[in-house]
């Protein structure tokens, strides 16, 4: 039995459509509805468990999973500089006033990415001419305005992004070329300066293990500690590829931690070759572990944010041809093996009992003035069914005028679909779907659907 959760409202981008082809909106459950839910996890043990997220998502099934899933947020984009400072000294925040907000609501920590950073910055910056003077005093004024904006409300800014080339020398940018490699030391002191509570960090990528890039870094961190430069934390960002944890990941996060400073894991994602298999899933859920494994097992580690939760939100597809599926969700918000991973490394449980790795999908594929066609997909991958009942509860009116591959029948607002003669067993590995007619008006929400 299993409670399947949602509440994206697909009405307002439908109506007048006549034809929604495979447009779909569907949502799951975490791994076992009796789990709790990940930050529950986290938090026991005293870490973070973090996402990216995006402002203009937050709302329906997304929201829901960002909201019940992490204890701390990060907005994927909305605090960069060509976000909130398009023009110079003109400022747009709402974006990240929204994450900002969102965390708020739901208790969660944010993270701020991120203040000095080569890529993302707006063109009146990137373009201009400055001297030095000039450029430090934009800086200045940039990180004192945006650290300022949202004192007290953020946990950790990552106050300085990807500063080194993989050998370990200073990558080239706009900030070195033009202010040499102070600007990283100013630009802590100025953001310790705008929010003394904020914690304030170094982040950087391909620094998990032991390597030239992350030794430049430990030898910068150990420099800004003995000069007694504000620098509280390095972030990993573990934008790793699939079987290839670094092996030395504790053993780096250890020697940063020695150093006096804490290590966060802050962009974790794990990207595979497509099309995903069981095998490849089975392998990326051993890498989440092991790289939440390696945070909890020191104590200096603050947790793991990864980059997206969801594969339908990852910035990989568009980077890395052919590659993708990264994050611990599906496209279609279904916990992957490597959900129930980072769950176990937490303390939860990471296996299932029989019929309890099925999972149904809701989805409206076709709507138009007062009708649409819905269907719910039952997958099992760890279980197995001889028979099924799916149920839900219509939230806005909706009644089934028709269904097939079901039998299913409506009470008020409550529906009850059972397998048909012919589909009640769905093994281990495959899935069943059946579909229905319905009438709507006003909004044709997604329901929470139990599947027993
Ligand atoms: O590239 C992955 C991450 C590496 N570490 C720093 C992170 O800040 C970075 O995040 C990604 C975002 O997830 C992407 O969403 O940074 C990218 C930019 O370097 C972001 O992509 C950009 C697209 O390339 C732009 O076309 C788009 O306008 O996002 C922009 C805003 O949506």
């Amino acid at each position: 039995m299993r409670s399947l959760r949602s509440g994206f409202s697909l009405a307002s981008a439908l109506t007048g459509l006549a034809t929604l082809g495979a447009l779909l909106a569907g949502a799951t459950a975490p791994a076992r509805a009796a789990d709790a839910p990940l930050r529950d996890l986290a938090a026991a043990k005293g870490k973070i468990i973090g996402s990216a997220v995006n402002p203009a998502k937050l709302t329906g099934t997304y929201g829901d999973i960002a909201g019940r899933e992490f204890n701390s947020v990060t907005p994927d984009n909305a605090m960069k500089w060509e976000s909130v400072e398009p023009s110079r000294g003109t400022f747009n925040w709402a974006p990240a006033d929204q994450v900002v907000a969102f965390a708020t609501a739901h208790g969660q920590q944010v993270r701020g990415h991120t203040l000095v950073w080569h890529s993302q910055n707006p063109g009146w910056l990137a373009n201009g001419t400055w001297t030095p003077a000039q450029l430090s005093t934009v800086l200045q004024d940039h990180i004192t305005a945006e650290v300022g904006r949202y004192k007290g409300r953020i946990a950790a800014w990552d106050v300085v992004n990807e500063a080194f080339n993989e050998d370990g020398t200073y990558r080239s940018s706009i900030w070195s070329n033009g202010l040499g490699q102070d600007y990283i030391a100013n630009a802590l002191t100025w953001a310790r300066a705008a929010d003394p509570g904020a914690k304030l960090y170094i982040n950087d990528y391909n620094v998990e293990g032991v390597n030239a890039k992350s030794t430049a870094l430990y030898n910068l961190v150990r420099s800004l500690k003995e000069r007694g430069v504000p620098i509280d934390g390095v972030g990993l960002q573990a934008h790793l590829i699939l079987g290839q944890v670094p092996s030395s990941l504790q053993q780096n996060i250890q020697r940063f931690a020695d150093l006096g400073v804490d290590v966060a894991i802050t962009e974790l994602d794990v990207r595979m070759q497509l099309p995903s298999t069981a095998a490849k899933l089975t392998q990326q859920a051993a890498d989440y572990k092991a790289v939440m494994d390696a945070c909890v097992a020191v104590s200096r580690c603050t947790g793991v944010t990864v980059w997206g939760f969801t594969d339908s939100d990852s910035w990989v597809p568009d980077v890395f041809d052919g590659y993708g599926a990264a994050t611990p969700y599906d496209e279609s918000f279904t916990p992957k093996p490597a959900y129930r991973a980072l769950a176990g490394s937490l303390g939860g449980g990471t296996t299932e009992p029989p019929g309890d790795g099925c999972t149904a999908v809701y989805s409206v594929v076709n709507q138009w003035n007062s009708g649409f066609t819905g269907q719910v997909r039952i997958s099992c991958s760890g279980g197995a069914l001889s028979s099924w009942r799916a149920g839900w509860t219509f939230g806005a009116g909706q009644r089934i005028t028709q269904s097939w591959n079901a039998n299913c029948t409506q009470s008020g607002t409550a529906v009850t679909c059972s397998n048909a003669s012919y589909n009640g067993t769905v093994p281990d590995g495959s899935s069943v779907t059946f579909g229905f007619n319905g009438s709507w008006s006003g909004s044709n929400p997604v329901p929470v659907v139990t599947l027993s």
